[in-house]
């Protein structure tokens, strides 16, 4: 239904929302028992859901949001936008103590490499304090989300991280060994993640040592299979040519990985030469027999195979694209994967029941490919309304395309038809974009949303730097209409839209969580109960704090320790209640952490500062919040 046909029956958007507002959101179905007639409500089926909420109404949706270069996840309501939560991963966060208590530091170091840990300590440093995450994506079983983790990467610093869902923490964060910048990142959707699939973006030697520098013809890229419940790599694909962005299909036999850079350029003009670039298909199988049969070089721990061109066809295939192409996104038909084309004005589609023949000798590589239609300028990303739409972002046009995916393909066989739906401004330059549910079978068609990497004049200036623009777009009539504005800071790549159903964390944490297992061992060995004791402990030039904390009172007023002695402080949190968080900060020591309902967390600091100094709960918890706090006292080293 067009908003003219709706405004000739004297029934505005508006008015339909009214109608339908306090029901019961139900995507793309009918809305149900409304106070439209029998006829409307009929055609009713495509009208827009509802995308203003009440105070108290919660959301149909989660959106988990990259952040770039902030190097957080955030989790907001949708269609609302209204921002829930930021789950710190490669970043530091002041609020929480992410960096800087020990079960964060755990997570942050355990995965590096030793070459990486020997680096790092050079400078002073445990980890990294920087991150470039842009591609988060949940985990599936039989080809939808699961809830169980959020999988993404850091493209700074070659790292892939897991987020899990219960408690909306980051419990694993690995380096990748023998790759580049991990770009492009996706879990495997059938039978279940299972493996996640990361890309190694920029070229370098295969053993990056210093032996090798200036010699481009030595330099590979690599495809990495990470374990996703153990979080280890479990194999990789050394290719021609470098990786952008990734995606896999829904039978489980596939992933395909684009490439800019087929010319191994090292810059720019290098870089975007030839006019045919590339996408590699990784036959998983095969390689995955490839690595049992031992046809690999072991490095780091990792078995390697080699899947460059005229290498082992068995493991990979290239199929030639047209001019830098950019992102990866399956169409929840299972059938169809889009290849954006960025530097050329199509999107390429691989039909993925094509795929097994490009795997037998003398195959046209581009055999595979059923539909080539030219969209507009700047191809980036593709989602998808499971009704044979696609949409798909003009960065250079700034602007949002729908498409007829079968119309496409007609055409590309030579019928007469225009694929081209309509088209839509954004505001501006969009990057990725996503419908709810679209990366999953079960795409429910409900909403498009346009990720767009410049503001420029759409909201009130704020110096030099600029927010990035998150344009909301109705998808429930063939016109696209462009329905919310939402401003953010640098810079959400791309996000995932998850059923609200699917989700479902915990309210408060469980004694036995492993997040606090070491905490709990060590309180063990020193013959403390985390749960009811409040001790300070001296095991010579260390000190551990045991506390309790239950609204409004740390379990101990004060504590005394020796200047020059390492401390590290427990606090648990005995209160059993939804929301009720403390948090410990040391004055003028830079400590900090959260500590929420039933967690313990700790943290590790050399008392190098004497005197008096108040620690108190920076976590506002009770009317006596202020009043909860106790003095930690120093004494001065005797001279
Ligand atoms: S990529 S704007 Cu880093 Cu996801 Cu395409
Ligand atoms: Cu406890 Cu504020």
């Amino acid at each position: 239904m067009s908003g003219e046909e709706t405004k000739r029956k004297g029934l505005s958007r508006r008015n339909l929302m009214a109608a339908t507002a306090g029901g019961a959101f139900v995507a793309g179905s009918g809305m149900g028992s409304n106070l439209l007639s029998g006829a409307l409500v009929s055609k009713a089926h495509a009208a827009t859901p509802k995308l203003h909420f009440e105070p108290g109404e919660l959301d149909p949706y989660y959106g988990f949001w990259s952040s770039g270069q902030t190097g957080e996840m955030r989790i907001l309501g949708f269609p609302s936008m209204r921002e829930l939560m930021r789950v710190p991963v490669f970043n530091r966060c002041s609020a929480t103590g992410w960096g800087q208590t020990n079960e964060s530091l755990k997570v942050l170091t355990e995965g590096l490499t030793e070459e990486t840990k020997e680096f790092l300590a050079a400078k002073g440093m445990k980890t990294y304090d920087n991150g470039d995450l842009h591609h988060p994506h949940m985990s599936f079983t039989d080809g939808t989300y699961d809830g169980r983790y959020l999988f993404m990467q850091d493209k700074a610093n070659t790292r892939v991280a897991r987020v899990r869902c219960d408690v909306m923490k980051c419990d694993k964060i690995i380096e990748i060994p023998n790759a580049q910048d991990i770009h492009g990142m996706r879990p495997q959707k059938f039978p279940r993640t299972g493996y996640v699939f990361a890309n190694g973006e920029h070229e370098a030697p295969l053993v990056n040592d210093g032996t090798i520098l200036d010699d481009p013809s030595q330099y590979v890229n690599i495809f990495t299979a990470i374990d996703g419940d153990e979080m280890k790599v479990s194999w990789q694909v050394i290719v021609s040519g470098n990786l952008d962005n990734t995606d896999c299909d829904y039978q489980g036999k596939y992933a395909f990985s684009t490439s800019y850079n087929s010319e191994m350029g090292m810059n720019l003009a290098e870089m975007t030469e030839s006019e045919l670039d590339h996408v590699v298909v990784f036959n998983i199988k095969a390689i995955e027999e490839g690595v049992a049969a031992g046809d690999v070089q072991v490095l780091n721990g990792v078995p390697v195979i080699d899947g460059r061109k005229g290498q082992n066809k068995k493991y990979t295939r290239y199929i030639p694209i047209p001019n830098s192409p950019h992102g990866v996104n399956t169409a929840p038909d299972g059938v169809h994967i889009m290849i954006n084309g960025k530097l050329s004005p199509t999107v390429s589609v691989i039909d993925v029941t094509k795929v097994d023949a490009l795997f037998e000798e003398d195959a046209d590589p581009r055999s595979c490919i059923v539909a080539e239609p030219e969209l507009g300028l700047g191809p980036l990303h593709t989602a998808f309304d499971g009704k044979g739409f696609a949409y798909t972002t003009l960065f250079l046009d700034s602007q949002m395309v729908k498409w007829d995916i079968a119309k496409a393909i007609r055409a590309f066989a030579g019928e007469d038809v225009d694929p081209i739906v309509s088209k839509v401004d954004v505001h501006y330059q969009p990057g990725h974009n996503h419908t709810t549910m679209g990366e999953t079978k079960e795409a429910d068609g409900a909403w498009l949303i346009s990720l767009n990497k410049f503001s420029k004049d759409r909201f009130l200036n704020v110096g030099p730097l600029k927010p990035e623009n998150e344009q909301i777009i109705d998808i429930s009539t063939d016109e696209m209409k462009v329905v919310h504005d939402g401003p953010t800071f640098a810079e959400p790549h791309d996000v995932c839209l998850v059923r609200a159903d699917i989700v479902n964390p915990v309210n408060v944490w469980s004694r036995d969580d492993t997040m606090f297992a070491d905490a709990v061992a060590q309180a063990k060995a020193d013959g403390v109960d985390l749960e009811y004791d409040d001790v300070v402990i001296e095991d010579g030039d260390k000190v551990r704090v045991y506390m309790t904390s239950v609204a409004p009172q740390f379990g101990l007023e004060k504590f005394t320790v020796k200047q020059g002695q390492e401390v590290t402080v427990y606090v648990t949190n005995l209160d059993d209640v939804d929301d009720v968080t403390h948090g410990f900060s040391i004055s003028n020591y830079g400590v900090a952490m959260e500590v929420a309902p039933q967690a313990t967390a700790s943290v590790t600091f050399t008392a190098n500062r004497p005197g008096v100094h108040w620690f108190y709960c920076q976590w506002f918890c009770h009317a006596l919040h202020m009043e909860m706090r106790g003095r930690m006292l120093v004494e001065p080293r005797k001279a």
